[in-house]
């Protein structure tokens, strides 16, 4: 839907808003939640749109069976609250949906976010008003508020991809989507079900449907490497010494690469014996989870040293299937280890031994179109009574590209982004004054344990507002040779890791004709903390500053 006000090129907004706040805040997951949180702590009048009936974000729609998160519950937590520490307990290793949707809900009740979040809103545009210095955000239920402050909390992984195969609205069965599963309970009991992807989601979501389909059929683009899990439940004892310890542990993940309490490791996989590096393989593995990938600090950055991790999950692969033929087709071959996100196996791979499910690859048998029946793949129709899309989202830059946003002399941030994400720090994009982005392009965000970044990102926005408030400064905005030197730069660090060597979701290339630019920052969340840290001692170097009241006359002269 196209805004009925208007944002002239002249940057005077037609119609200014009926409600005014000091900051509005888009999205209500963990993000927007500790943003309000910050943001009455300031003192500012502020306001969540979010578009679900809860709060939760990606933790409140991504409620399929098996939806589980990668992260420890123990880490992937708020850590600016001890009360929410105290009163709070996680019953098992990895949160489970559910079970990080209540504390979702718990944190909402303790810190009364509900009042000022206004639910089943989509903010569909948000326009910069430059004689007024505000910006003015319209929703699809005909609010037009205006705010000092726009910060865009709408997450990384919430705009759903279907791909758009022919004849797909044909079929006569019923379809899901993983990031859009119903509330209540879906019974496969019987049926002839087809899962297309195998991504995290596919590979939590494939057990639990196999365990209950009359027949599942898998359909794998791309073979995900899978590492241990041991999930389990929490022991008291465990339970007390961790939060005994939070805080200390805490720290040390905000200093850390990827947010993670274990730090990376400090040895190359390729000055170890071939024994001395399986032994520190093996040591990662019986811990089980992602840190397998800290095991040397050079896995993502020499391909040597990532094929020693790569052929020992291979290894650990080839054991646990022990069907040559099945190993052949799980196993990816072409990329390296975590240049896409690994699967947590929790019955994943057992799941193909089952004689109700078949694997098909798509690279083999492609396919074609779907028909009222089922699905044609290399000339063959499978039938089905459902299909469940396990294929990913339109990442990081979905939901702002969704969001008609203009800046300064009414420029779109779709156009601006055309040719790939350009921010300053991630934070900000030049021309668009105070306007910030939580966890987006340009930042550590998704290669991070994400609570970490989150906290990181809304205390230097909350940080920044409070300074700008004591200095009477009303924008901020992002220098655009600063926001180029930072694109360069985050361009530069991607270019000598090893994560732009497969097709993921971090450089744009699981949606057909979007930019190919790796996303996230890769220089690590330590560096990053630390360059932010910096940024503001220096009295927001790369940022223009404007002081007093913003007129359209003060703006042009280049007062401030
Ligand atoms: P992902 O990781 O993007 O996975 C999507 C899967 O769907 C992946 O296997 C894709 O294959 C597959 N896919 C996408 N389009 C197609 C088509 N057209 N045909 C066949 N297969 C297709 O999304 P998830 O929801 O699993 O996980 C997202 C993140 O959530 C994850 O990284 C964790 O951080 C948590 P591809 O690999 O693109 O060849």
């Amino acid at each position: 839907m196209e805004s009925n006000i208007v944002n002239k090129a002249d940057g005077k907004i037609s119609s200014p808003g009926d409600e005014r706040f000091d900051a509005v805040v888009v999205g209500a997951g963990f993000s927007g939640m500790y943003m309000l949180h910050k943001l009455r702590k300031l003192g500012l009048s502020a306001i969540v749109i979010e578009a679900g009936p809860e709060v939760g974000g990606v933790w409140y729609w991504n409620r399929y069976p098996g939806a589980r998160c990668d992260v420890e519950s123990i880490q992937y937590q708020y850590g600016f609250s001890e009360e929410i520490l105290r009163e709070w307990t996680w019953s098992e290793r990895y949160p489970s949906q559910a079970e990080i949707n209540k504390y979702q809900n718990y944190v909402a009740d303790k810190l009364e976010l509900r009042r000022d979040i206004r639910f089943n809103t989509r903010v569909m545009s948000a326009y910069y008003d430059e004689a007024s210095g505000r910006w003015v955000i319209q929703t699809d239920r005909g609010e037009k508020i205006s705010s000092q402050f726009c910060i865009m909390a709408t997450g990384n992984l919430s705009v759903p991809r279907i791909p758009d195969f022919p004849g797909l609205e044909t079929f006569e069965g019923a379809t899901y989507h993983t990031h859009d599963w119903p509330s209540s309970e879906v019974n496969f009991a019987g049926k002839r079900v087809a899962v297309i992807g195998t991504g995290s989601s596919g590979a939590q979501v494939i057990p639990e449907i196999g365990a209950q389909a009359g027949q599942l059929t898998v359909f794998q683009r791309t073979a995900n490497y899978c590492v241990s899990a041991f999930n389990g439940p929490l022991e008291p004892g465990y339970v007390k010494e961790a939060k005994a310890h939070f805080f200390e542990q805490r720290k040390k993940a905000a200093y850390s690469f990827g947010g993670l309490a274990t730090p990376l490791g400090t040895e190359s996989a390729l000055e170890l014996t071939p024994e001395e590096a399986r032994n520190r393989l093996e040591g990662r593995w019986d811990r089980g989870g992602l840190e397998l990938l800290n095991t040397f600090y050079d896995l993502l950055l020499d391909r040597a040293a990532n094929d020693v991790g790569a052929e020992f999950v291979k290894t650990k692969m080839r054991e646990k299937l022990g069907d040559p033929e099945l190993a052949d087709l799980l196993i990816p071959k072409d990329y390296p280890l975590g240049a896409k996100r690994p699967c947590l196996d929790a019955g994943y791979l057992d799941t193909f031994k089952r004689p109700n499910v078949r694997l098909i690859d798509v690279n083999k048998s492609p396919i074609e179109r779907v028909v009222d029946r089922g699905v044609i793949a290399g000339g063959v129709l499978h039938e089905f009574d459902a299909i469940v899309f396990a294929t990913g989202f339109d990442a990081m830059t979905g939901a702002l590209s969704q969001i008609d946003i203009r800046g300064r002399k009414a420029i779109s941030l779709r156009d601006e982004w055309s040719a790939g994400p350009r921010t300053l720090l991630g934070l900000m994009v030049a021309g668009f004054p105070n306007f910030f982005n939580v966890i987006g392009p340009g930042s550590p965000s998704v290669l991070t344990n994400n609570l970490v970044a989150i906290e990181q990102h809304v205390e230097w926005i909350a940080d920044c507002i409070g300074d700008m408030k004591a200095d009477g400064i009303s924008l901020i905005e992002a220098r655009r040779d600063a926001q180029d030197a930072w694109v360069d730069h985050v361009n530069e660090v991607a270019s000598r890791t090893l994560l732009p060597a497969a097709n993921s979701w971090y450089l744009g290339a699981n949606v057909p004709g979007k930019p190919r630019v790796f996303m996230p920052y890769t220089g690590g969340l330590d560096v990053y903390r630390r360059k932010c840290e910096q940024v503001r001692a220096n009295g927001y170097e790369g940022f223009t500053l404007t002081k007093g009241v913003v007129t359209q006359s003060a703006v042009l002269a280049g007062e401030g």
